[in-house]
Protein backbone atom coordinates (compact mmCIF):
# COMPACT_ATOMS: atom_id res chain seq x y z
CA UNK A 1 0.00 0.00 0.00
CA UNK A 2 2.66 2.43 0.94
CA UNK A 3 4.66 1.33 -1.98
CA UNK A 4 1.63 2.43 -4.52
CA UNK A 5 1.16 5.72 -2.43
CA UNK A 6 5.08 6.84 -2.82
CA UNK A 7 4.66 5.69 -6.63
CA UNK A 8 1.80 7.48 -7.21
CA UNK A 9 3.97 10.85 -5.10
CA UNK A 10 6.15 10.79 -7.36
CA UNK A 11 4.87 10.46 -10.37
CA UNK A 12 2.66 13.95 -9.03
CA UNK A 13 5.76 15.46 -7.85
CA UNK A 14 7.58 14.21 -11.80
CA UNK A 15 4.63 16.04 -13.70
CA UNK A 16 4.59 18.73 -11.52
CA UNK A 17 8.37 19.22 -12.44
CA UNK A 18 8.90 22.45 -14.60
CA UNK A 19 12.72 20.91 -15.61
CA UNK A 20 10.49 18.24 -16.63
CA UNK A 21 7.28 19.85 -17.94
CA UNK A 22 10.21 21.68 -20.66
CA UNK A 23 11.64 18.63 -21.39
CA UNK A 24 8.28 17.63 -22.74
CA UNK A 25 7.46 20.84 -24.27
CA UNK A 26 7.57 21.08 -28.26
CA UNK A 27 10.96 21.89 -29.61
CA UNK A 28 11.62 25.30 -30.93
CA UNK A 29 12.84 26.83 -34.14
CA UNK A 30 15.28 25.08 -35.94
CA UNK A 31 17.39 28.14 -35.81
CA UNK A 32 17.22 28.51 -32.48
CA UNK A 33 20.83 26.68 -31.20
CA UNK A 34 20.25 25.17 -28.04
CA UNK A 35 22.76 26.00 -25.24
CA UNK A 36 24.96 22.54 -25.00
CA UNK A 37 23.25 22.06 -21.36
CA UNK A 38 26.03 19.50 -20.61
CA UNK A 39 28.29 22.01 -19.98
CA UNK A 40 26.87 24.77 -17.93
CA UNK A 41 25.47 25.22 -15.06
CA UNK A 42 22.05 26.56 -14.69
CA UNK A 43 21.97 30.09 -13.73
CA UNK A 44 25.55 30.73 -14.52
CA UNK A 45 25.63 33.44 -17.73
CA UNK A 46 29.42 33.10 -19.12
CA UNK A 47 29.03 36.41 -20.74
CA UNK A 48 30.21 35.36 -24.29
CA UNK A 49 29.48 37.17 -27.41
CA UNK A 50 29.03 35.94 -31.21
CA UNK A 51 32.50 37.55 -32.12
CA UNK A 52 35.64 37.81 -30.76
CA UNK A 53 38.55 40.17 -30.67
CA UNK A 54 42.18 39.72 -30.99
CA UNK A 55 44.01 41.72 -28.94
CA UNK A 56 47.89 42.50 -30.10
CA UNK A 57 47.99 39.61 -32.59
CA UNK A 58 47.95 36.90 -29.20
CA UNK A 59 44.54 36.87 -27.09
CA UNK A 60 41.51 35.79 -28.14
CA UNK A 61 38.05 37.78 -26.40
CA UNK A 62 35.04 36.43 -26.74
CA UNK A 63 33.39 38.20 -23.57
CA UNK A 64 30.56 41.31 -23.08
CA UNK A 65 33.32 42.68 -21.45
CA UNK A 66 36.92 42.98 -21.33
CA UNK A 67 39.62 45.22 -20.13
CA UNK A 68 42.96 46.07 -21.97
CA UNK A 69 45.69 47.64 -20.15
CA UNK A 70 48.19 50.10 -22.42
CA UNK A 71 51.25 52.35 -21.88
CA UNK A 72 50.71 56.19 -22.81
CA UNK A 73 51.08 56.03 -26.36
CA UNK A 74 51.04 52.37 -27.29
CA UNK A 75 49.73 51.04 -30.81
CA UNK A 76 47.10 48.37 -29.41
CA UNK A 77 46.42 46.26 -32.44
CA UNK A 78 42.69 45.20 -32.13
CA UNK A 79 41.11 42.90 -34.86
CA UNK A 80 37.73 41.80 -34.92
CA UNK A 81 36.26 38.50 -36.82
CA UNK A 82 33.75 40.70 -38.47
CA UNK A 83 33.01 44.19 -38.98
CA UNK A 84 32.22 45.92 -35.49
CA UNK A 85 31.30 49.54 -34.91
CA UNK A 86 33.26 51.88 -32.30
CA UNK A 87 31.75 54.28 -30.11
CA UNK A 88 32.91 55.92 -27.14
CA UNK A 89 32.70 59.87 -25.34
CA UNK A 90 34.91 61.22 -28.41
CA UNK A 91 34.77 59.02 -31.14
CA UNK A 92 32.41 57.44 -33.07
CA UNK A 93 34.06 54.80 -36.20
CA UNK A 94 32.28 53.32 -39.11
CA UNK A 95 31.86 49.37 -38.77
CA UNK A 96 35.36 47.72 -39.61
CA UNK A 97 37.20 44.43 -38.54
CA UNK A 98 40.42 47.27 -37.90
CA UNK A 99 39.84 48.63 -34.33
CA UNK A 100 43.67 49.31 -33.58
CA UNK A 101 43.47 52.04 -30.53
CA UNK A 102 46.25 54.44 -30.21
CA UNK A 103 46.61 54.95 -26.30
CA UNK A 104 46.45 58.57 -25.22
CA UNK A 105 49.19 60.02 -23.53
CA UNK A 106 47.22 60.79 -20.15
CA UNK A 107 46.67 58.05 -17.72
CA UNK A 108 43.22 57.36 -17.29
CA UNK A 109 39.91 54.70 -18.54
CA UNK A 110 38.27 55.26 -22.31
CA UNK A 111 35.07 53.31 -22.33
CA UNK A 112 34.27 51.71 -25.37
CA UNK A 113 31.19 49.83 -26.90
CA UNK A 114 31.60 47.62 -30.01
CA UNK A 115 28.61 46.91 -31.70
CA UNK A 116 27.90 44.22 -33.99
CA UNK A 117 25.12 45.90 -35.88
CA UNK A 118 22.61 42.57 -34.21
CA UNK A 119 22.67 44.46 -31.02
CA UNK A 120 25.25 42.65 -29.79
CA UNK A 121 27.79 45.08 -27.56
CA UNK A 122 30.74 44.65 -25.90
CA UNK A 123 32.40 46.85 -23.70
CA UNK A 124 35.84 47.39 -23.62
CA UNK A 125 37.38 49.40 -21.04
CA UNK A 126 40.46 50.77 -21.85
CA UNK A 127 42.79 52.27 -19.13
CA UNK A 128 46.53 53.87 -20.39
CA UNK A 129 49.17 53.07 -17.22
CA UNK A 130 51.44 55.46 -15.12
CA UNK A 131 54.87 55.49 -15.69
CA UNK A 132 56.74 54.02 -12.27
CA UNK A 133 59.83 56.14 -10.74
CA UNK A 134 62.02 53.55 -10.04
CA UNK A 135 61.09 51.27 -6.92
CA UNK A 136 57.76 53.35 -6.34
CA UNK A 137 55.49 55.50 -8.06
CA UNK A 138 53.70 58.26 -6.87
CA UNK A 139 54.88 57.93 -3.67
CA UNK A 140 53.36 53.61 -3.25
CA UNK A 141 56.40 51.84 -2.72
CA UNK A 142 57.03 48.86 -5.23
CA UNK A 143 60.42 47.67 -4.49
CA UNK A 144 62.37 46.10 -6.46
CA UNK A 145 62.08 43.75 -9.76
CA UNK A 146 64.51 41.18 -10.82
CA UNK A 147 67.37 43.38 -12.77
CA UNK A 148 67.03 40.63 -15.48
CA UNK A 149 63.98 38.82 -16.67
CA UNK A 150 63.48 34.98 -15.66
CA UNK A 151 64.96 32.63 -17.55
CA UNK A 152 65.22 34.99 -20.73
CA UNK A 153 61.26 35.03 -20.95
CA UNK A 154 60.01 39.01 -21.70
CA UNK A 155 57.00 38.62 -19.88
CA UNK A 156 59.26 38.40 -16.79
CA UNK A 157 60.57 41.85 -17.24
CA UNK A 158 60.25 44.69 -14.55
CA UNK A 159 57.21 46.26 -15.54
CA UNK A 160 57.65 50.21 -16.28
CA UNK A 161 54.18 51.36 -16.16
CA UNK A 162 51.27 50.56 -14.22
CA UNK A 163 47.30 51.10 -13.73
CA UNK A 164 46.14 53.76 -11.11
CA UNK A 165 43.33 52.60 -9.06
CA UNK A 166 41.13 54.94 -7.07
CA UNK A 167 38.43 53.36 -5.12
CA UNK A 168 35.61 54.52 -8.48
CA UNK A 169 38.37 52.52 -10.40
CA UNK A 170 38.29 49.50 -8.41
CA UNK A 171 34.74 49.17 -9.49
CA UNK A 172 35.10 48.78 -12.97
CA UNK A 173 34.38 45.42 -14.87
CA UNK A 174 38.06 43.74 -15.89
CA UNK A 175 35.59 40.53 -17.43
CA UNK A 176 32.47 39.42 -16.78
CA UNK A 177 33.27 37.78 -13.68
CA UNK A 178 36.22 39.99 -12.14
CA UNK A 179 36.78 43.67 -11.29
CA UNK A 180 39.89 45.70 -10.95
CA UNK A 181 40.04 45.99 -7.30
CA UNK A 182 40.20 42.27 -6.48
CA UNK A 183 43.33 42.31 -7.87
CA UNK A 184 45.18 45.43 -5.44
CA UNK A 185 48.02 44.30 -3.30
CA UNK A 186 47.15 43.72 0.41
CA UNK A 187 50.04 46.28 0.74
CA UNK A 188 48.75 49.68 2.74
CA UNK A 189 48.32 52.85 0.69
CA UNK A 190 47.46 56.51 1.94
CA UNK A 191 46.25 57.40 -1.74
CA UNK A 192 45.60 55.41 -5.05
CA UNK A 193 47.32 51.92 -5.17
CA UNK A 194 49.08 50.14 -8.12
CA UNK A 195 48.93 47.31 -9.79
CA UNK A 196 50.01 45.67 -13.08
CA UNK A 197 47.35 43.33 -14.63
CA UNK A 198 48.08 40.20 -17.48
CA UNK A 199 44.76 40.19 -19.64
CA UNK A 200 45.64 36.70 -20.12
CA UNK A 201 45.01 35.81 -16.65
CA UNK A 202 41.35 37.08 -16.79
CA UNK A 203 40.63 35.14 -19.99
CA UNK A 204 41.73 31.97 -18.08
CA UNK A 205 40.13 32.65 -14.64
CA UNK A 206 36.96 33.39 -16.66
CA UNK A 207 37.50 29.82 -18.36
CA UNK A 208 37.97 28.13 -15.03
CA UNK A 209 35.09 29.79 -13.55
CA UNK A 210 32.51 28.74 -16.75
CA UNK A 211 34.54 25.23 -16.10
CA UNK A 212 33.96 25.01 -12.56
CA UNK A 213 30.13 25.89 -13.26
CA UNK A 214 29.68 23.05 -15.84
CA UNK A 215 31.08 21.10 -13.18
CA UNK A 216 28.22 21.79 -10.90
CA UNK A 217 29.82 24.54 -8.90
CA UNK A 218 27.22 27.70 -8.98
CA UNK A 219 29.24 30.43 -8.66
CA UNK A 220 29.85 33.77 -9.79
CA UNK A 221 32.90 34.00 -9.45
CA UNK A 222 36.14 33.21 -7.21
CA UNK A 223 37.21 34.99 -4.12
CA UNK A 224 41.00 36.55 -5.49
CA UNK A 225 42.94 35.74 -2.25
CA UNK A 226 45.97 37.13 -3.95
CA UNK A 227 46.43 38.89 -6.88
CA UNK A 228 49.33 41.66 -7.89
CA UNK A 229 51.72 42.02 -5.41
CA UNK A 230 54.15 44.33 -4.84
CA UNK A 231 57.58 43.24 -5.17
CA UNK A 232 58.07 44.35 -1.77
CA UNK A 233 55.26 43.00 0.14
CA UNK A 234 55.75 39.17 -2.03
CA UNK A 235 59.58 39.60 -0.41
CA UNK A 236 57.72 40.45 2.98
CA UNK A 237 55.90 37.38 2.38
CA UNK A 238 58.87 35.06 2.09
CA UNK A 239 58.26 34.21 -1.10
CA UNK A 240 60.72 34.03 -4.33
CA UNK A 241 61.50 37.11 -6.54
CA UNK A 242 60.22 35.77 -9.65
CA UNK A 243 56.92 35.08 -8.19
CA UNK A 244 54.13 35.35 -10.74
CA UNK A 245 52.54 37.96 -8.69
CA UNK A 246 54.89 40.41 -9.25
CA UNK A 247 54.04 40.59 -12.71
CA UNK A 248 50.07 40.71 -12.01
CA UNK A 249 49.83 37.53 -14.06
CA UNK A 250 48.86 35.10 -10.87
CA UNK A 251 45.73 34.61 -8.14
CA UNK A 252 45.29 32.72 -5.36
CA UNK A 253 41.91 31.78 -5.62
CA UNK A 254 38.97 30.06 -4.06
CA UNK A 255 35.34 29.51 -4.39
CA UNK A 256 33.43 30.98 -1.50
CA UNK A 257 29.41 30.51 -2.04
CA UNK A 258 28.50 31.14 1.24
CA UNK A 259 30.24 33.57 1.65
CA UNK A 260 32.47 32.61 5.63
CA UNK A 261 35.37 33.74 3.62
CA UNK A 262 37.14 30.15 3.64
CA UNK A 263 36.90 27.83 0.23
CA UNK A 264 33.43 25.76 0.66
CA UNK A 265 33.13 21.97 0.65
CA UNK A 266 33.85 21.75 -2.76
CA UNK A 267 33.97 18.20 -2.75
CA UNK A 268 30.19 17.25 -0.52
CA UNK A 269 32.37 15.40 2.43
CA UNK A 270 31.30 17.88 5.51
CA UNK A 271 34.30 19.86 5.95
CA UNK A 272 36.59 22.29 4.07
CA UNK A 273 40.13 21.25 4.18
CA UNK A 274 42.83 20.87 2.25
CA UNK A 275 41.05 17.96 -0.34
CA UNK A 276 38.66 21.01 -1.46
CA UNK A 277 41.95 22.91 -2.86
CA UNK A 278 42.69 19.23 -4.39
CA UNK A 279 39.41 19.38 -5.96
CA UNK A 280 39.41 22.78 -7.68
CA UNK A 281 43.31 21.81 -8.56
CA UNK A 282 42.22 18.55 -10.59
CA UNK A 283 39.60 20.82 -12.25
CA UNK A 284 42.28 23.02 -13.64
CA UNK A 285 45.05 20.27 -14.29
CA UNK A 286 41.89 18.35 -16.76
CA UNK A 287 41.40 21.93 -18.58
CA UNK A 288 45.14 21.93 -19.54
CA UNK A 289 45.06 19.94 -22.52
CA UNK A 290 40.86 21.51 -23.69
CA UNK A 291 41.47 23.83 -27.30
CA UNK A 292 40.13 26.65 -24.98
CA UNK A 293 43.15 27.05 -23.26
CA UNK A 294 45.20 26.79 -25.60
CA UNK A 295 48.05 29.79 -24.87
CA UNK A 296 47.09 29.60 -21.03
CA UNK A 297 49.04 27.31 -19.87
CA UNK A 298 50.89 28.18 -16.78
CA UNK A 299 51.58 26.92 -12.93
CA UNK A 300 48.84 25.43 -10.60
CA UNK A 301 49.25 24.95 -6.84
CA UNK A 302 47.46 23.60 -3.87
CA UNK A 303 47.78 24.84 -0.87
CA UNK A 304 46.75 23.57 2.88
CA UNK A 305 44.74 25.65 5.00
CA UNK A 306 46.93 27.05 8.39
CA UNK A 307 46.45 29.63 10.81
CA UNK A 308 46.39 32.57 8.00
CA UNK A 309 43.81 31.47 5.64
CA UNK A 310 41.93 28.78 4.30
CA UNK A 311 42.46 26.07 1.38
CA UNK A 312 43.55 27.72 -1.84
CA UNK A 313 45.10 27.44 -5.54
CA UNK A 314 47.37 29.35 -7.51
CA UNK A 315 46.84 29.60 -11.04
CA UNK A 316 49.40 31.95 -13.37
CA UNK A 317 49.72 32.46 -17.59
CA UNK A 318 53.33 32.48 -17.39
CA UNK A 319 53.28 30.58 -20.28
CA UNK A 320 54.13 27.03 -19.25
CA UNK A 321 52.96 24.27 -17.10
CA UNK A 322 54.66 23.34 -13.93
CA UNK A 323 52.54 22.39 -10.67
CA UNK A 324 53.00 22.06 -7.19
CA UNK A 325 51.69 21.49 -3.58
CA UNK A 326 50.79 17.51 -4.09
CA1 LIG B 1 32.95 29.37 2.20
CA1 LIG C 1 35.28 19.12 1.67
Amino acid sequence: MNAIFGSALIATLWLANPVHAAELAAPGPMNQTPPPAATLAAGFAPGHLPFSLTIRDELSVDYETFAIFARPGEQVRIRADRPLSWTDDMVMRAASPELDWTAPMQPGLSRVSLEDGEGHVMTLNLIVMRSADGDSINGYHLGSYPSEPYRGHENYRAPEFFLEVDSDLGEIAVSPHFRLGQFLCKQEADGPQYLVLSERLLVKLERILEAANSHGWRTDGFTVMSGYRTPAYNADLGNGENSRHIYGGAADIYIDVDGDEVMDDLNGDGVHDRRDAAALFDLVESLADNPLFAGLAGGLGEYAPNAWHGPYVHVDERGWNVQWGR
